[in-house]
C-alpha cells in the first residue's frame, strides 16, 4: 500500500484541532472549487502585479506570491507593489471574503462563527517541487483576525510549531489539495512553516498539473 495514497484517504486524514485555535480539515474544497480557483490564480499571477519571489534580508524566497487587497512585502503592507512595478494591488474578491466566513463556521462548527470576519488582504503563494518556506511568525498584521489557509494542488509537509521559537515542539501534518487550515486565538502567532512538497501528488481534476497553491486570507488592520 504506498503510504501517499494511504495518508490522502478522508478517513485516515480525519478533522482535528491541533492547539487551541489551530483547526486542520481535510478535504474541504471540492476538486470543481479547487479547480475554479486555480484558474483565478493563473489571471492574478499575470497582472496588474506578476507573481514574483520576495526578498528577504537580501535572499529570494523560492516561494513565489501575488496579493490580493493590499500588498506584503518584507515587513508590510502596502496598496502598491512597491518592490515589484509599482502597481497597485487587484481588489480582495467578494466570493474569496464569503468564503473566508464559511471556513471559520466550517473550523468551529458553528453557522455564526464567521459572521464579523473581514478579511482583506491574501497572499496567495505557488511552490514549485523545490521550494519551501522557512519557520515564522505571520506578525505584520495589526489584528489578531484568524488566518485562513486553503491548499490546492500538490501536498506538502507543513511544520506547525509553538509561539515562543522556531525549535521544538512542534508537529508536521501533511496538507493536501483542498485542505483547510484556520489560525485564530493563541495560534495565531505559533512559528509555522514548509519542508516539502511531495511532486505528483496533485490529484486529477484540481486545475494544477504540478505544484502547490496556497492562499492564505487576513485581516491587515490597515485603512
Ligand atoms: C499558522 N503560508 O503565507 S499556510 C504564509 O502553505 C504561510 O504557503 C504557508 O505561512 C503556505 O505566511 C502556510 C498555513 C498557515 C498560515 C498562516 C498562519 C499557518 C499559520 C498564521 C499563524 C499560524
Ligand atoms: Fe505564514
Amino acid at each position: 500500500m504506498s503510504a501517499a495514497l494511504f495518508d490522502l484517504n478522508p478517513e485516515e486524514r480525519p478533522r482535528r484541532e491541533l492547539a487551541p485555535g489551530a483547526v486542520h480539515v481535510p478535504c474541504w474544497l471540492t476538486l470543481a472549487q479547487q479547480q475554479w480557483i486555480a484558474g483565478r490564480f493563473r489571471e492574478w499571477a499575470s497582472g496588474p502585479v506578476p507573481v514574483r519571489a520576495a526578498r528577504v534580508r537580501g535572499h529570494e524566497m523560492s516561494v513565489r506570491t501575488v496579493c490580493l487587497g493590499w500588498h506584503w512585502q518584507p515587513y508590510q503592507y502596502t496598496r502598491e507593489a512597491t518592490d515589484v512595478n509599482g502597481r497597485r494591488v487587484l481588489p480582495f474578491p467578494g466570493w474569496m471574503a464569503d468564503l473566508g466566513r464559511r471556513a471559520l463556521a466550517e473550523a468551529a462548527g458553528d453557522p455564526h462563527a464567521g459572521d464579523g470576519y473581514a478579511p482583506d488582504a491574501a497572499l496567495v503563494n505557488y511552490y514549485d517541487r523545490a521550494a519551501r518556506l522557512g519557520m515564522h511568525q505571520d506578525k505584520d498584521e495589526r489584528s489578531a483576525a484568524p488566518v485562513v489557509s486553503l491548499s490546492i494542488g500538490d501536498s506538502c509537509t507543513f511544520r506547525f510549531g509553538n509561539t515562543r521559537d522556531r525549535g521544538r515542539p512542534y508537529e508536521d501534518v501533511l496538507l493536501a489539495s483542498g485542505d483547510l487550515f484556520v489560525f485564530g486565538g493563541p495560534s495565531r502567532l505559533a512559528y509555522h512553516g514548509v519542508t516539502k512538497v511531495h511532486p505528483a501528488t496533485a490529484p486529477a481534476g484540481c486545475g494544477l498539473g504540478e505544484g502547490r497553491i496556497n492562499i492564505t486570507m487576513r485581516v491587515t488592520g490597515m485603512s
